[in-house]
């Protein structure tokens, strides 16, 4: 029997709690073999249907499929950031008329984390526009995670590029998941930002994961990079070893002052491919359909979650810029007969 999504609250999947476990360390070992670029390749050229077919069949493997994870983002210090990201309404390089403002203070973000769960979210994730944070940043947000924490509501943050104390601070105060992007293929890297490397952003993976955070990292499609470079992307992200916990694919959001806008779209099956080629390549990882869905019709969203992707941001804003109202989206859910699910909820016992 089917359980639809009829309040913003959460409800547990239809699967005997024994058969229940978050994905280990361990179990996102990648395989043996690293990725190669030609071998994703290879996984995008499949037919549509195939590729899809074999996306949902180890999506099911190792997930209720019927189940999404909701989160919702706060951008929790917005613009004026130092870096030249040439998508981001952010960046102070660009004139965006985004206004910059100063860190939040906490009764602000808790606020909005109570608002969050009372609306369905079971994560909240923190957005902060910073090439790396200062110390006494992360004084202020380790209050920031404790207390939403204390909401019942699982944490993630992304605020740039972390030392090793930094990261160690983060994980006592609490934090679960980490978000740092890869953003693109190595090799396209340098025509989307030039004011810190992709090593840099390896690096700072490394020290998330040394810390036992566990890492969220994805990418942005509809840059303007070729297929080659989609998979370039997806092997980087795969042959992490251990792979991310998370994987947020986002499609470029085209925010007028950004250099990046009028970016020729992205045909929209190549983003559901995209998602697809996460999910057979990461297959316990959860695949985040990201920013760009407030532009997509639901039919393709529902091509996405057929894809394997299982989880989406949930809440009115990304952190800048516009996502879909969150009662259109339960009722998307409730149309399609999926439930909304914590991570632990969602994911099945290796052996299932
Ligand atoms: N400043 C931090 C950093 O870049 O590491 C954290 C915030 S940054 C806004 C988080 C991520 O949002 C970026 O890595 C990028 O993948 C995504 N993002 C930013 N602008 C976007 C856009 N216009 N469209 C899609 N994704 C975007
Ligand atoms: C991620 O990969 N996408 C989210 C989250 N991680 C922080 C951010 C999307 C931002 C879209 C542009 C904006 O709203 O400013
Ligand atoms: Fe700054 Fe992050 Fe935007 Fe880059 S993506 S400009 S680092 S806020």
């Amino acid at each position: 029997m089917t359980t639809t999504l009829a309040q913003p609250a959460t409800h547990a999947a239809p699967i005997s709690p024994s058969r229940l476990l978050t994905p280990t360390t361990d179990s996102l070992r990648r395989q043996a073999q690293p990725w190669t670029v030609d071998a994703v390749a290879a996984l995008f050229e499949l037919p549509f249907n195939d590729l899809l077919f074999r996306a949902q069949a180890l999506h099911r493997e190792h997930f209720d499929a019927n189940a999404v994870q909701l989160s919702t983002l706060l951008s929790i210090k917005t613009g004026g950031c130092e870096e030249d990201c040439k998508y981001c309404p952010q960046s102070a390089h660009f004139d965006t008329g985004l206004k910059a403002e100063k860190l939040l203070p906490l009764q602000e973000v808790m606020e909005a984390a109570r608002a969050a769960k009372q609306s369905g979210a079971t994560r909240f994730c923190m957005g902060a526009a910073w090439r790396s944070p200062k110390p006494r940043h992360l004084e202020q947000i380790g209050e920031m995670i404790s207390g939403v924490k204390a909401l019942g509501l699982e944490t993630c943050l992304t605020a740039g590029m972390l030392d090793d104390g930094q990261a160690e601070q983060l994980q006592q105060a609490g934090l679960d998941y980490y978000n740092h992007n890869l953003d693109t293929a190595p090799e396209f890297y340098g025509q989307i930002i030039t004011t810190r490397t992709y090593q840099d952003r390896l690096d700072t993976l490394d020290r998330v994961r040394q810390v036992g955070l566990k890492v969220c990292s994805g990418g942005i499609v509809g840059m303007g990079e070729t297929r080659r470079q989609r998979a370039g992307l997806i092997v980087q992200l795969a042959n992490l070893d251990p792979y991310p916990e998370s994987v947020p694919i986002n499609n470029l959001v085209q925010v007028e002052g950004t250099p990046l806008a009028g970016t020729a779209e992205l045909d929209p099956f190549e983003f559901v491919r995209t998602i697809a080629v996460a999910r057979i390549t990461m297959p316990r990882a959860m695949v985040r359909l990201s920013a760009g869905r407030e532009a997509m019709p639901e039919s393709l969203q529902a091509l996405c979650f057929l894809a394997g992707a299982n989880s989406m941001f949930y809440g009115d804003r990304l952190l800048t810029t516009g996502n879909p109202q969150a009662d259109k989206d339960r009722a998307l859910l409730q149309r399609l007969g999926m439930r909304c699910s914590t991570e632990d909820e969602l994911a099945r016992q290796p052996a299932d």
